[in-house]
């Protein structure tokens, strides 16, 4: 099992979903966890509260990821809080803003760029430099980047540029032995659009029709599972990959 015992993480986005699933994971895993959100404090509290269940320690802590300063700080309350910074995951994202690109409006693209593009690349360049030697970076994708699809021209262009850069940050900053690495999900139960949406939605159908292994959606703990392996010692020798999670499905 993997055993993050005196590590200190970040996750942003960490108010439900995804996030939230991670910074649980991590904290069950032994390490103290900042916990990030934007607007959902009580989840924030939520995922803490998780966490000093688990038997280790957390912190919510609101800071804007399209805000470089507020990111800064936000990695700098490990270090105050716990000594230390080992684990950085970019998770924070909009899950939204599909429909046609003739469509997208110039207010649409700037609020997902800013939070997508934006946010995950200052949240990537400041863990860069803020990470302890050693560390892991973790940023989540999505599986729309491999494949263009109709109606996804806003959100994927927005999820794009953090993936290039993955690999670019990864040949920058190995030679201080950090890794860093993208979890690429499919639609994922339980997360963003499909927290809400009920077994009847022909959505939900179609993605759980998608994957060879079975007839279910990806979970927000199977996302997590690929995580704990980019930040456990198993992944050690492993930098600038993008690991699909899709249960066999190919985007
Ligand atoms: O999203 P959701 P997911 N600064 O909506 C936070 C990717 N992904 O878990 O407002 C800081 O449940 C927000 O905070 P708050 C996706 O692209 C997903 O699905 O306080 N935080 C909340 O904690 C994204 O990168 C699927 O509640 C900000 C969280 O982000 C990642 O997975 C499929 C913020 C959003 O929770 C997590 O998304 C896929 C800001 N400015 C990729 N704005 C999927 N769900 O199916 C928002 O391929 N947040």
């Amino acid at each position: 099992m993997t055993d993050l015992t005196g590590k200190a993480a970040v996750v942003t986005g960490a108010s439900r979903g995804i996030g939230q699933a991670v910074a649980i994971r991590l904290g069950r895993l032994g390490a103290r966890v900042v916990v990030n959100y934007a607007q959902g404090a009580a989840g924030a509290a939520a995922t803490v509260a998780a966490i000093e269940d688990a038997g280790s320690q957390a912190i919510a802590v609101q800071a804007d990821v399209s805000k470089p300063d507020e990111i800064e700080a936000l990695l700098d309350t490990a270090r105050s809080r716990f000594g230390q910074l080992d684990i950085v995951v970019a998770n924070a994202g909009l899950d939204e803003g599909l429909g046609p690109v003739l469509d997208v409006t110039e207010a649409e693209y700037d609020r997902m760029f800013n939070v997508n593009a934006k946010g995950a690349f200052f949240t990537l360049q400041k863990a860069g430099g803020m990470v302890d030697s050693g560390g892991s970076i973790v940023y989540i994708g999505s599986s729309s980047t491999l494949r263009p699809t109709a109606g996804f021209g806003l959100y994927t262009s927005s999820k794009l540029p953090a993936s290039f850069l993955v690999g670019v940050l990864a040949q920058e900053i190995g030679e201080r032995g950090v890794t860093v690495n993208a979890v690429v999900p499919t639609a994922t139960d339980g997360a963003g659009y499909f927290t809400e949406s009920k077994a009847d939605d022909p959505l939900r159908q179609l993605v759980q029709n998608a994957s060879p292994l079975g007839s279910r959606m990806g979970t927000v703990d199977d996302v997590a599972d690929a995580v704990e392996f980019f930040t456990g010692e198993l992944s050690r020798w492993i930098s600038g990959q993008q690991l699909l999670v899709s249960g066999g499905a190919l985007s």
